[in-house]
């Protein structure tokens, strides 16, 4: 299956965090990294007042079940350290999956296509790099989406593939 993640940072090293994560997640064997969107620098969305993020989009293949997948992000995230006390508020690292093929899941655990991706430049902008015309399984066109009040600057150059 295909499927994208998204990567945020906002505490800590935030790139040597990103680029962990993909190294971390490249680890796991039914996990194989494709593709990496540039690493974008991105204002806080919702929460309190917090630091900017680092954001970026991954492509991965695999052929784990979804809550797998999940599980498999979550054995990461702790490895990282995850540091996360309030909602929406700051993070050494999140991964959220974003899409899986054309799924549509809506369980108690996991929703797919993420419920608010749709919503939010710092998923959409690193999104755009990998899928140019991106429709979700849910008929929203994310070419259509203007997010003009969420600033997104890129970064630097992608997050490296391990191989
Ligand atoms: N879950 C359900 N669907 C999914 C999915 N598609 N991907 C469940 C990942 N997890 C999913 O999420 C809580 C639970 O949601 C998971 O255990 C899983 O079972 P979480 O990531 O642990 O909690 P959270 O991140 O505190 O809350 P939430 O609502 O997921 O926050 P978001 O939506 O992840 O947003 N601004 C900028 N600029 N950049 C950011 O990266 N991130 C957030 C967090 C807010 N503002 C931001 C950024
Ligand atoms: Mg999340």
């Amino acid at each position: 299956m295909d499927a994208f993640l998204g990567l945020g940072s906002n505490v800590g090293e935030r790139l040597a965090t990103l680029q962990r994560a993909v190294d971390l997640l490249a680890e796991e064997p039914s996990i194989t990294i494709r593709r990496s969107s540039r690493v974008w620098e991105t204002d806080p969305v919702g929460g309190p007042e917090q630091p900017d993020f680092l954001n970026a989009v991954i492509e991965v293949d695999t052929d784990l079940d979804p809550l797998d997948l999940l599980a498999a992000i979550d054995h990461v995230e702790a490895r990282l350290g995850r540091f996360r006390s309030i909602h929406w508020g700051p993070r050494t690292i999140d991964i959220d999956i974003l899409l899986i093929d054309g799924l549509v899941l809506t369980g108690e655990r996991l929703t797919v296509p993420h419920p608010r991706m749709h919503e939010r430049a710092f998923v959409i902008a690193p999104l755009l790099e990998l899928i140019p015309d991106p429709v979700l399984p849910t008929g929203i066109r994310l070419l259509d989406v203007r997010l003009t009040d969420q600033p997104v600057r890129p970064h630097v150059p992608p997050l490296k593939i391990p191989s």
